[in-house]
């Protein structure tokens, strides 16, 4: 049995907070190469190395924290959305840091800490972790744009101390990351832990329509080429469409939209928005794209719109693995018998991307109120700690 150190754990995840601090409450602003994610980094490292570990920073900037021979690699992010909570991704890097120098000062078993970069998807989807598990080349994700037209081989030039090489997936003997729930069910249901079976898939791109610009005043409303009633148009018609598609699981978002030139007395002549959708069938996210490109076709037509669409991004479902599962079902009942449950993630994470490389499992601690990708984010700090706890008794089974 590891024996983890919760205070040590607890300030080092406050540290982490102070890199990019914002907004109301814990709230945190630290996107994919800013300043304060750089730093942030920097300090990591430097923990990473004072617990033992050797540093290596790949080529786009993720951050591994390397036991010597064969370990288990554990982590996730420490980059955030724009406007973030203090434990997205931040709480599976520290909780790995943790049980990393637990099983250092025990003699084992070797434990590796990572954490990706641009999980968040400034960029693209989790293109970190993409880019290292080969879901996405390098030379594709350089060529990615973020909303403000920045390149990904422009920002990641940013990371100093970048090596040239990739880490060599073999050395790690799996993958097991602690996250938020991000989500309702354990708050409401008074439980402790999730331990995931499953994460869902993703598909992700950007739509353009151009029609015309023209005086707010003048412009008859009769032959508009509006760019925000097309966006408008497009909405309502996918939810009417999508209703013999979809089940009450399945989610879509336009969470992203620029207006252009975005003024009160002129009718907009170009919209750019984000078009996202997830669910656990690969079969239905297709069903979905058909959809999505139909309408948007159909509106383009009736208005003589023109319609363009960004690079098609996504990542399939995926299945943990059973055996690491196993190690984690086996340390929440020992911890919190009869509170916790096995459960589906909605949320994407970096074990998606790494499952195509070694097996990989992954745990839940309690989101109050089920609110993430917002400053209100939290969990209690006793679930925050019953969540190293479990981590740290699955790990010492596994070694
Ligand atoms: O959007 C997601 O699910 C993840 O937090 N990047
Ligand atoms: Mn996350
Ligand atoms: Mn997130």
């Amino acid at each position: 049995m590891l024996s983890v150190n919760p205070e040590r754990f607890l300030s080092d995840l406050n540290t982490l907070r102070s890199f990019g601090a914002a907004g109301v409450g814990k709230g945190v602003v630290r996107p994919a190469y800013s300043d304060a994610d750089i730093a942030a980094r920097e300090w990591l490292a430097g923990r990473m190395r004072e617990a033992g570990l050797d540093v290596h920073v790949d080529p786009v900037g993720s951050v591994f924290g390397l036991a010597e021979g064969t370990s288990l690699l554990m982590g996730s992010h420490s980059d955030s959305q724009p406007e973030s909570g203090w434990l997205d991704g931040a709480l599976g890097v520290i909780a790995a840091l943790e049980v990393a120098r637990a099983s250092a000062e025990a003699g084992g078993p070797p434990v590796s800490v990572v954490s990706f970069e641009d999980e968040e998807g400034r960029f693209g989807v989790t293109t970190g972790s993409a880019v290292w598990s080969g879901t996405l080349s390098l030379d594709k994700a350089d060529g990615l744009t973020d909303r403000d037209g920045v390149t990904f081989a422009e920002a990641r030039a940013r990371m100093p101390g970048r090596s040239e090489d990739f880490v060599d997936p073999a050395r790690f003997s799996g993958f097991l990351e602690m996250h938020i729930e991000q989500g309702p069910v354990l708050d409401r249901e008074g439980e402790a832990i999730g331990v995931v079976d499953a994460i869902v898939g993703i598909r992700d791109m950007k739509i353009t329509m151009v029609g015309e610009q023209n005086h707010a005043g003048t412009t008859p409303m009769q032959g508009r080429r509006d760019a925000f009633q097309a966006l408008s148009r497009f909405n309502s018609m996918l939810d009417e469409r999508f209703a013999n598609v979809v089940t009450p699981h399945t989610v879509w978002t336009i969470g992203h939209v620029a207006l252009h030139p975005n003024a009160s007395s002129i009718v907009p002549g170009k919209v750019t928005f984000s078009m996202q959708w997830r669910d656990g069938d690969a079969d239905r996210l297709g069903r979905m794209e058909t959809i999505i490109r139909e309408t948007a076709e159909e509106v383009a037509q009736t208005r003589g719109f023109e319609l363009s669409y960004g690079p098609m991004l996504g990542l399939d479902p995926v299945d943990m693995d059973k055996r690491l599962r196993g190690a984690l079902d086996h340390a929440a009942e020992a911890e919190v018998p009869g509170r916790w449950r096995t459960m589906p993630s909605g949320a994407l994470h970096d074990a998606t991307n790494v499952s195509r490389l070694m097996p990989v499992a992954m745990l839940f601690v309690p989101s109050i109120g089920g609110i993430s990708h917002a400053f209100g984010e939290d969990t209690a700090e006793a679930d925050l700690v019953t969540g190293l706890k479990v981590l740290a008794g699955a790990v010492g089974q596994l070694g």
